[in-house]
C-alpha cells in the first residue's frame, strides 16, 4: 500500500522534473543560507597550544601514510590562525550561518573533562565572536570524525565508556559556548563514523569488523547523542534557547523500476542507510526491516544473538524524541534493484541489506568516485524524509568536487543551481526546509583523498605559506542567490 502511493507520487514527480527548469520562486526571508567546514579539515595547528592528538592526526602520521596524496592536515587551511579571513569570506558571501565543528582534543586534550585547554577554548570563543559581530549565526557540530586518540586507545566508539565521555564533552561545550549558539549538531554523519570507521575499516580509526563493528559503534553513538540532547534539554535549554540535533547523510535511492521488488529494495536500502540512525531518534528503535533481517542472517550464521544490538525499552524511550530538527547531508543518488538473497557466510552489512545498486553512466560525475550530479534526487529525498519523519530539515551539506580546483568552476555553479532549485521545489511540495549549507567554504583536506578532491567555493593555495584564499566563480553565484533569495534573473514575488 505504502509502495503504491509512492509509485504514483514518484511518477508525477518524474514528469515535472523532466523539464529540469530552474525554480523562479523566491526563498523565504527566514530561510538560512550558509557554508560549512570541519575542524580537522581546515584548522591545522594540530599540536599547537596544548591540543591533544586525534585519530586523524594519528592516522595521517602513521607509516606508511594511507592518504591518497600522502598529505596530512597538520596545517591544511591554517584556519587556527586565519579564522578572521574565513569570517571575512563568509561576510563577502553574505551568508546567514556558518557551520563548523569543534575539535574535541583541542578543547579536552585528554579526551576527558578533567582538563580543559584554555587556548583551544579561546580559539572557538574568538571565532564565535567574530561571526556574531558580523551577524553570522554559528551552527556547531560537536563531532566531525576527530575522536581523541587516547579515547580510541580505550576502545573508541565500539566501547560503552564513550557514551559518558561524549556527554561530558558536550556538556563542557554547551557550558562554554552555548550562550552564543542557537544551532548544535551532536554528530556529523554517523554512518561514515561507524560503517567506514569501524566496519569497512576505510577511514580512521580503520577498524575492519564487517557486519559487527558498525552496529556496535552506532549503538553507542545513538545513546551518546541522546544523552547530550537530554543534558542540553535539562540543563541549558531554558537559558540558551538553542536547538540540538544530529546530521545524517544519505544519497537518494531510486528504484530501478516500478516493480514491487525494486521499490521494496530501495526502501530497505534507505532504511539501512538513514533509518538506522533516524528511526531510533524520530520514530523509536531501529527500523523493523533491519531488526528482522540482521536477526535472521545472524541466526543462519549460527550466532545465538543478532549482530544488531537491542535497545532496552528504557533506552528506546530515552532516545526517541531527542531532536529539535533534522540535519541532512546529501550529494548523490543511486539506482536500486532487488537481488537474490546473498548466501550466508561471513557477516557483512551489505549482505544484510541484500540489494543491488548502481550509478547510471548518464550521470555527470564529480572528482569523488561516489559523487554524481542528480539534483532531482534531493527533492525526492526531502519528500521521503517528510513522509517518514515529518520534521523540519536543515540541509547541512551539499556540494561538488573537482580535481583542478580552478577558479572558473561552471560545473560547480551548475550543480548548486540545480540542487538549490530542487530544494525550492521541495519546499513547494510542502517540506519544511530551514536552511541550505554549501560544502564547502573553501578547498580543504578531503579525508582519505587528501587535497586531491576540491569542494571549495574559495580556492586555497596549499603551496603558499599564507594559504592564500581566492574566490572561485561559484562565490559570485552563491552570493547573488543569498542576496536575491532567487536562482533566476527575476523571481516571482
Ligand atoms: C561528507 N558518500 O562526507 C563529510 O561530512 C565532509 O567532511 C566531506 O568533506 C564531504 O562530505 C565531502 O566528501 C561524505 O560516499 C563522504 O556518499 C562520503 C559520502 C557522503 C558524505
Amino acid at each position: 500500500m505504502i509502495y503504491k502511493a509512492s509509485v504514483i507520487f514518484l511518477s508525477t514527480l518524474a514528469i515535472t522534473l523532466a523539464q529540469d527548469e530552474i525554480s523562479n520562486k523566491k526563498f523565504p526571508e527566514n530561510f538560512m543560507f550558509g557554508t560549512a567546514t570541519a575542524a580537522y579539515q581546515v584548522e591545522g595547528g594540530w599540536n599547537e597550544d596544548g591540543k591533544g592528538e586525534n585519530i586523524w592526526d594519528y592516522l595521517t602520521h602513521s607509516n606508511p601514510n594511507p592518504i591518497a596524496d600522502g598529505s596530512t592536515a597538520d596545517i591544511s587551511c591554517d584556519s587556527y590562525h586565519k579564522y578572521k579571513e574565513d569570517v571575512a569570506m563568509l561576510k563577502e558571501l553574505g551568508v546567514d550561518h556558518y557551520r563548523f565543528s569543534i575539535s574535541w582534543s583541542r578543547v579536552l586534550p585528554n579526551g576527558t573533562a578533567d582538563k580543559i585547554n584554555l587556548a583551544g577554548v579561546t580559539y572557538y570563543k574568538n571565532l564565535i565572536k567574530e561571526l556574531k559581530s558580523n551577524n553570522i549565526e554559528p551552527l556547531i557540530t560537536l563531532y566531525h570524525w576527530d575522536l581523541p586518540q587516547v579515547l580510541q586507545e580505550q576502545g573508541g566508539w565500539t566501547d560503552e565508556f564513550i557514551i559518558d565521555a561524549f556527554a561530558d564533552y558536550a556538556k563542557v561545550c554547551f557550558e562554554l559556548f552555548g550562550e552564543d549558539v542557537k544551532y548544535w549538531l551532536t554528530f556529523n554523519e554517523p554512518k561514515q563514523t561507524c560503517l567506514y570507521g569501524y566496519d569497512y575499516g576505510s577511514i580512521a580509526p580503520k577498524i575492519y569488523s564487517p557486519g559487527v563493528g558498525g552496529y556496535k559503534c552506532t549503538h553507542n553513538l545513538l545513546r551518546a547523542h541522546a544523552k547530550a540532547w537530554h543534558i542540553y534539554d535539562q540543563e541549558f535549554r531554558a537559558q540558551q534557547n538553542g536547538k540540538v540535533s544530529i546530521t545524517i547523510d544519505t544519497p537518494w535511492f531510486e528504484p530501478d523500476s516500478d516493480s514491487e521488488g525494486d521499490q521494496e529494495a530501495a526502501e530497505r536500502q534507505i532504511q539501512f542507510t538513514f533509518g538506522w540512525f533516524a528511526n531510533p531518534i524520530f520514530n523509536g528503535d531501529y527500523p523493523e526491516v533491519m531488526k528482522t533481517r540482521v536477526a535472521a542472517r545472524s541466526a543462519a550464521e549460527g550466532l545465538n544473538q543478532s549482530r544488531l544490538p537491542e535497545f532496552t525499552d528504557e533506552e528506546i524511550t530515552y532516545i526517541l524524541g531527542t531532536h529539535d530538527y533534522l540535519g541532512l547531508n546529501m550529494y548523490s543518488s543511486y539506482m536500486v534493484k532487488e537481488a537474490a538473497e546473498p548466501e550466508i557466510g561471513d557477516p557483512s552489512y551489505d549482505n544484510d541489506i541484500g540489494i543491488s545498486i548502481y550509478q547510471s553512466d548518464d550521470w555527470e560525475t564529480g572528482a569523488s568516485s561516489w559523487l554524481n550530479v542528480t539534483p532531482w534526487g534531493i527533492r525526492r529525498l526531502l519528500n521521503w524524509l517528510k513522509k517518514t519523519y515529518n520534521t523540519p530539515i536543515f540541509i547541512t551539506e551539499n556540494g561538488f568536487s573537482d580535481i583542478d580546483g580552478k577558479l572558473n568552476d561552471d560545473r560547480r555553479i551548475n550543480y548548486y543551481k540545480n540542487y538549490i532549485s530542487n530544494v525550492r521545489n521541495a519546499i513547494e511540495d510542502g517540506v519544511d526546509v530551514l536552511g541550505y549549507t554549501a560544502w564547502s567554504l573553501m578547498d580543504n583536506f578531503e579525508w582519505m583523498q587528501g587535497f586531491k578532491e576540491k569542494f571549495g567555493l574559495y580556492q586555497v593555495d596549499f603551496d603558499s605559506p599564507n594559504r592564500t584564499r581566492t574566490p572561485k566563480d561559484s562565490v559570485a553565484f552563491f552570493k547573488k542567490v543569498i542576496e536575491t533569495r532567487c536562482l533566476v534573473d527575476v523571481c516571482e514575488e
